[in-house]
C-alpha cells in the first residue's frame, strides 16, 4: 500500500466518521423527539422549516410546496445533503480540527432554532437538537481521534503501520452506527406512532345525518371507461397538505376552541359536535395549486354540522369578517365570515363518503367549504377558529404571495380517451366541469380551429359539484387538437388566457392532442 492510498483511505474514514457522528446525533433527536413532541425532531422541524420558508424565495417552489410529490423528495433531498454535509465535516475535522466539530454544532443550532419556530414549541422543543448535536460533536471527535496524523509522505513509500486505519477504528464507528441505527428507528417509529389514531377511528361510529344528502341521479355519473367517477374513492381523493408528519388526534383529546371577535368565547368537545345535528352533502374540493387539465380536484359525500351552527352559539361581534381557523399543527387559513354564514353548505366534516375521515384528510375534524380554494376554507385536523378581520390578520398561504380571497374559478377538463393514440371513427371526448356554487350551465367543445359546439351534459346533482360532459367526434386520420371551455350559471365563460395557478388560481383552457389513425 503507497501512502497516497493511505492518505485516501484516511479521507473515507474521516468521510465515514463525520456519516456516523451525525447519524448518531440524528439517532438521539429523533428518540428524544419521541419522549417530547414530533415538532421537535431537529430532521421534522428542519423540514418543516424548509416547507414554511421555502415558498417566499420563488413562486415556482411555492407551487411545488402546494403539490402532493414534494414529501419523498423533501426527505430524500435532505438525506442526501445532510449526509455530503457530515462526510465534509469528516474530512475538515481530520484535516483542520476543530471546523468539522464546530459546523456540526452550528447545524445543531439550526435545528433548535428550527424547532423553537414550530407554532406549538414549548422550551422543551430545544432538547432533541442539543442532545443530537452534542453526541454527534463527542463521536466525531472521538472517531477522528482515532484516526491516524495526516502526513504527506514521498509516493513510493509504504504507508508505517501506525499510519493506517485500524481495526480499533472500524470496531467502533462501525458499534456507534449499528446502536444509532436501532435508536434511529425506535425514535422514528414511536414518533409516527399513529397506533392510537387509528384504534380511535377504527372503533368510531358515526352519528346518522339530520339531513340527508340528495341521492345521486343516475345520469349524474355518465359511467364511461376511462373517466373519472363522480364521486371520488376516500383511497383516490387528491391529498394536500404542509404536514410532514400527519397530525395524530383522537376524538377524545380533540376540540375546537372559538374565540376572538366573539360574545362568547367557548371550547366544543367531541361528544358534544357529534350531539348536534349533522347535515350531510355532496361538495367537489378544488386546490389553488391545480393547473388547467390537473387533478387536484375531487367530489366527496362530507358529513358534519353546519359550520355556521357554532358560529352562533359563539355569537360573531359586528366587523368580524374573518375565520381563522387553525390546524393542530400550526397551519391556518382565513375564510370570508360571509361565507359560512350565507347559507350555504360549509361544513365542519367527521365523516367522508360514510367513514370516519382518513388521518390524512383531517381526522377526526376538517372544514368543507363549497366554492372556496382549499387554502382559504378546508382546514384539515381543525383545533381553533379566531373570529378576526381582514385587515388584521393574514393565514399561512397569503403571507406566501397567494390572494387572500379564493373563489374557485370556473373551469373544465378533459378526461377521455385516456390514450393519445387513437382509432378514427366516433371517439367519446368526455370530461368534468366546475364552478362551486354557481353551477355549470354549458361546456363546448372545439377540435383544431373548427368552430365551438356545445356538448352534452350529465344530469345536474348540485351547483357544489362537478358536472359531467360528453362529446362525440368523428375522428379522421391526422393530428388533431381538442380543446373544452365552461359556461357557468351566471353567464361567465371560462378565461381562456393561461393564468399560473399562483396567486389566486389558473385559468386557460384544457387542450388534448390526439394522433389519429
Ligand atoms: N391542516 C391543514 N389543512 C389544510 C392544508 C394544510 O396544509 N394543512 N391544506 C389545504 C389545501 S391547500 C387544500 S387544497 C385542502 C386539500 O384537502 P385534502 O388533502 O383532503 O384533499 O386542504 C386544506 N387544508
Ligand atoms: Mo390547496
Amino acid at each position: 500500500m503507497t501512502s497516497r492510498v493511505g492518505t485516501r483511505s484516511h479521507l473515507f474514514a474521516a468521510a465515514a466518521a463525520g456519516l456516523v457522528a451525525v447519524g448518531a446525533g440524528l439517532a438521539v433527536g429523533e428518540i428524544v423527539a419521541a419522549w417530547i413532541d414530533t415538532g421537535s425532531s431537529p430532521f421534522f422541524a428542519v423540514g418543516a422549516a424548509v416547507v414554511d420558508h421555502a415558498p417566499t424565495f420563488g413562486r415556482e417552489f411555492a407551487i411545488g410546496t402546494f403539490g402532493t410529490a414534494d414529501k419523498p423528495a423533501l426527505y430524500i433531498g435532505m438525506g442526501v445533503l445532510i449526509a455530503l454535509i457530515a462526510a465534509a465535516c469528516g474530512i475538515a475535522e481530520h484535516r483542520r480540527p476543530p471546523i468539522g466539530a464546530v459546523v456540526v454544532a452550528v447545524f445543531g443550532v439550526v435545528g433548535v432554532l428550527a424547532a423553537w419556530d414550530r407554532p406549538d414549541s414549548r422550551w422543551t422543543f430545544v432538547l432533541p437538537s442539543l442532545l443530537g448535536a452534542a453526541v454527534a460533536v463527542l463521536v466525531l471527535r472521538l472517531l477522528v481521534s482515532m484516526l491516524p496524523e495526516e502526513q504527506a509522505g514521498p509516493d513510493d513509500d509504504p504507508a508505517p503501520a501506525g499510519r493506517r486505519v485500524d481495526r480499533r477504528f472500524v470496531l467502533t464507528a462501525g458499534g456507534i452506527a449499528a446502536v444509532a441505527v436501532v435508536v434511529g428507528t425506535v425514535g422514528r417509529r414511536m414518533l409516527a406512532d399513529t397506533a392510537r389514531t387509528v384504534a380511535d377511528r377504527t372503533k368510531l361510529i358515526l352519528p346518522s345525518p339530520r339531513t340527508p344528502a340528495p341521492p345521486i341521479p343516475p345520469g349524474a355519473d355518465l359511467d364511461l371507461p376511462g373517466a373519472t367517477p363522480f364521486v371520488t374513492a376516500n383511497a383516490d381523493f387528491y391529498r394536500i397538505d404542509t404536514a410532514l408528519q400527519v397530525p395524530n388526534l383522537t376524538t377524545e383529546g380533540w376540540s375546537l376552541r372559538i374565540h376572538g371577535m366573539v360574545d362568547n368565547e367557548i371550547r366544543i368537545g367531541w361528544d358534544e359536535l357529534v350531539a348536534m345535528p349533522m347535515t350531510e352533502r355532496v361538495v367537489t374540493l378544488t386546490c389553488v395549486s391545480n393547473e388547467v387539465g390537473g387533478d387536484l380536484i375531487d367530489n366527496a359525500r362530507w358529513l358534519g354540522v353546519p359550520m355556521a351552527t357554532l358560529l352562533d352559539r359563539a355569537g360573531v361581534r359586528p366587523g368580524a369578517d374573518m375565520l381563522l381557523s387553525t390546524s393542530a399543527d400550526g397551519w391556518n387559513c382565513g375564510t370570508p365570515v360571509s361565507a359560512v354564514t350565507d347559507g350555504r353548505d360549509a361544513l365542519l366534516v367527521i365523516g367522508m363518503n360514510g367513514e370516519p375521515l382518513p388521518v390524512e384528510h383531517g381526522y377526526p375534524v376538517r372544514q368543507v367549504v363549497p366554492g372556496l380554494y382549499g387554502y382559504v376554507s378546508a382546514t384539515k385536523w381543525v383545533t381553533d377558529w379566531e373570529l378576526t378581520t381582514f385587515a388584521d390578520a393574514k393565514a399561512y398561504w397569503t403571507t406566501r404571495g397567494w390572494s387572500a380571497l379564493g373563489p374557485i374559478k370556473l373551469s373544465s377538463r378533459i378526461d377521455r380517451p385516456t390514450d393519445s393514440r387513437i382509432e378514427a371513427g366516433e371517439v367519446i371526448i368526455a370530461g368534468t366541469a366546475w364552478a362551486q356554487h354557481t353551477g355549470i350551465a354549458a361546456v363546448d367543445v372545439r377540435v383544431d380551429d373548427g368552430g365551438w359546439q356545445r356538448a352534452e351534459l350529465a344530469t345536474e346533482y348540485s351547483i357544489d359539484t362537478w358536472r359531467q360532459w360528453r362529446f362525440a367526434w368523428d375522428a379522421t386520420p391526422g393530428e388533431h387538437t381538442v380543446e373544452c371551455r365552461a359556461i357557468d350559471k351566471d353567464g361567465n365563460q371560462q378565461v381562456e388566457a393561461y393564468a399560473s395557478p399562483i396567486p389566486e388560481g389558473a385559468t386557460g383552457l384544457d387542450a388534448r392532442r390526439f394522433s389519429v389513425s
